[in-house]
């Protein structure tokens, strides 16, 4: 089965890893071969994407990439385990790196290398193949776009700030009225992002940030054309259980656009494909059923499930709940 997730980075690697390992125990149970069973392509956000010290980074590929190669920080959420600051340190002694954002030692090591490729002409998807060819990550990672669409957010004082200022320096404690990717107009869908997308039986949207993990892979134009007119079932899975976000701070970013930190609220932001939205199906908490028939009867069937990833078995048994479902809608 071809499953093509759209995720940000941190909530997003997790859900990935249980779709990964879904697709694991699915094939060992069928007496298949891993590899064979299954084509799992995960569509990253490349909005967090942003220059420093003169080096390209990239957030949401980089925590998929640690998270699939099992070298993640998992205390911070981001980063290398057994990580160093060595050069870090020399990088704001002398003020190219704020001290509110820190490049480990083996982290600039990613960074350098796309940093080199990215200035020799290389695509970012070819980037991306690159630094995952290292470790079996078991799926593949392919771009939103090619192009540089950062996100700035405007601040109620008329500020334009970078996200990632915005997020790690204030915290997202900056009242926002909204959110920009500068150059998206100009953007299109990855070659890789279209090619996933278009030949998935199962589209998934992970449990990211709405607005600024799955926003900006929404806002390139061509992306919502191409998952309407997927023949797969799209399911979302709700970020949010009982009115509260799960990790992150996805709560002031809803609040910027005048979405309610719900489920049903974000699933209504998605919105039904049969009314010029996305969603096909939404699986929600179980400490948010009482939403579910309001959902189904507005067009987009709903399932209240155990939402909570702590573990390879909840995360692969959530995978499993939203891929049962779309082939259910399929
Ligand atoms: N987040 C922080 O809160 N503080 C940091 O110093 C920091 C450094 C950092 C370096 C590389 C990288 O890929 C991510 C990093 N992050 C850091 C996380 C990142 O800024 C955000 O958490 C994500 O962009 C949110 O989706």
């Amino acid at each position: 089965m071809r499953i093509t997730v759209l995720s940000g980075g941190v909530g997003g690697a997790r859900f990935v890893l249980g779709v990964r390992e879904w697709a694991r125990r699915d094939a060992a149970a069928r007496g298949l071969p891993e590899d064979a069973a299954h084509d799992i392509r995960v569509v990253v956000n490349t909005g967090d994407d942003w220059w420093l010290a003169g080096l390209r980074i990239a957030p949401d590929h980089d925590s998929l990439l640690y998270a699939l190669s099992d070298q993640n920080d998992q205390q911070r959420g981001w980063g290398r385990r057994d990580e160093t600051e060595r050069v870090a340190a020399e990088l704001q002694a002398w003020g190219v790196t704020p001290e509110w954002f820190t490049l480990g030692d083996l982290d600039l090591g990613v960074h350098i290398a796309r940093t080199a490729w990215l200035r020799e002409g290389t695509p970012l998807s070819e980037v991306y193949r690159r630094l995952g060819a290292r470790w079996p990550l078991g799926v593949t990672l392919v771009p939103a776009t090619e192009t540089e669409v950062d996100t700035h957010v405007r601040t109620v004082d008329g500020q334009l700030m970078h996200f990632q200022e915005w997020w790690t320096r204030y915290r997202a404690s900056l009242p926002a009225t909204g959110f920009e990717n500068t150059g998206v107009a100009s953007a299109q869908p990855s070659a890789g992002a279209i090619e996933a997308i278009a030949g998935a039986d199962v589209l998934l949207l992970a449990p990211s940030n709405p607005v600024v993990s799955l926003g900006p892979v929404l806002a390139v134009p061509g992306m919502r054309e191409a998952l309407r007119s997927a023949s797969a079932p799209l399911v979302g899975i709700s970020p949010v259980i009982g009115g509260r976000v799960v990790r992150g701070m996805a709560d002031a970013c809803l609040a910027a656009i005048g979405v309610q930190t719900d489920a049903a609220a974000i699933a209504r932001h998605y919105g039904a494909r049969s009314a010029d939205g996305l969603l096909d199906g939404w699986l929600l908490a179980v400490e948010d059923a009482a939403s579910v028939d309001g959902l189904t009867r507005a067009g987009i069937p709903t399932r209240a499930v155990p939402l909570w990833m702590r573990d390879a078995d909840t995360s692969a048994a959530l995978a499993g709940d939203a891929v049962a479902l779309a082939l259910h809608l399929g």
